[in-house]
């Protein structure tokens, strides 16, 4: 069933009992903090859960799991954050693909693989989503809470630069900010601290970086070469395709990922300013968001970033 409102939503909240939350491989500050969040909030009131990944999550994330641990319990419930499509559960988590109760998610390309899905694409992510639900419920967050859903909205709107971070998510971030979250170190954590590896590759990758259509299209390709020279950890890739739109002119970005295997295979990432990313994305199976979108492609580096600013030539 689609649950249109969040009343919906906080009737099957309240319903919940001994619930595993589950997120996606590979997690970002949004499904990390919506889950770790949720879950805070559900032992706040007494009901037993636990958070789930197929990978674990992030060493970055240490100051919003520092204390967790996991709950002994049947489980009776199952619920997805952040969660698009199974297959983004990761191999882990996989065996939960048919038995997901429950969805709460923000991309439209939502695959409505649960029992019931409260998807809604006009939030910028889905701890925004969280935090109103906490409040229709008639509670506060706590700090720790609060760090955790902060942590989703600044992840997913870059830091409160993309379009989709919208007066509701300034506003919620101030609550959470007077509700404890620390902002300040959230964002240096998430934004500013990188290794040096992380930045010696990034020079490196600019040093590549390819122009099209009189500057109007970039493109920069994170190779395994270079991963594994600066020692960069595959898991944490997310940050680079933000670089293309760094660059003044620049309407379509393009970052291609090179896979540890097959080698021949590329997880590419779309940011646009004003163009569908998703429709582009779509030409080759992907989706995602309106400015941000993903798909993959096999072949060589040159016959991959061909077919890419082809695609986007036909956005600009
Ligand atoms: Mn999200």
């Amino acid at each position: 069933m689609i649950l249109k409102t969040l009343d919906e939503l906080a009737e099957k909240i309240i319903g919940l009992k001994n619930v595993t939350i589950l997120t996606h491989a590979r997690p970002d500050g949004d499904t990390v903090g919506a889950g770790l969040g949720l879950c805070y909030f559900l032992r706040s009131r007494g009901v037993k859960a636990n958070v789930k990944n197929s990978d674990g999550f992030p060493q970055k994330f240490g100051y919003l799991y520092k204390d967790y641990e996991d709950q002994d319990f049947e489980e009776q419930s199952v619920v997805s954050v952040d969660v698009a499509d199974t297959k983004l559960l990761g191999d882990g988590l996989i065996g939960y693909a048919e038995n997901v109760d429950l969805c709460i998610d923000h991309h439209y390309s939502n695959k409505l693989f649960a029992r019931d899905s409260y998807v809604d694409s006009d939030s910028c992510a889905v701890c925004l989503i969280i935090y109103r639900l906490i409040r229709k419920l008639g509670a506060v967050p706590d700090p720790l809470i609060a760090d955790c859903l902060y942590t989703g909205i600044s992840t997913d709107t870059g830091c409160f630069m993309y379009e989709n971070a919208s007066p509701e998510s300034h506003r919620a971030a101030a609550d959470l900010v007077e509700y404890g979250a620390r902002a300040a170190m959230i964002n240096r954590e998430m934004f500013q601290i990188k290794s040096r590896g992380r930045i010696l590759s990034e020079q490196k990758i600019i040093g590549g970086m390819r122009f099209e259509d009189a500057g109007r299209i970039s493109l920069i390709a994170v190779t395994n070469d270079i991963i594994e020279s600066y020692g960069i950890d595959r898991d944490d890739l997310d940050g680079y395709a933000a670089i293309p739109l760094t660059v003044e002119g620049v309407e379509i970005g393009i970052t291609l990922k090179q896979l540890a295997e097959p080698e021949d295979t590329y997880k590419i990432s779309v940011r646009t300013v004003e163009a569908d990313a998703s429709a582009i994305a779509a030409a080759f199976g992907g989706g995602g968001h309106k400015r941000a979108a993903g798909c993959s492609l096999s072949g060589s580096l040159e016959e991959v970033s061909a077919k890419m600013i082809k695609e986007a030539e036909k956005f600009l």
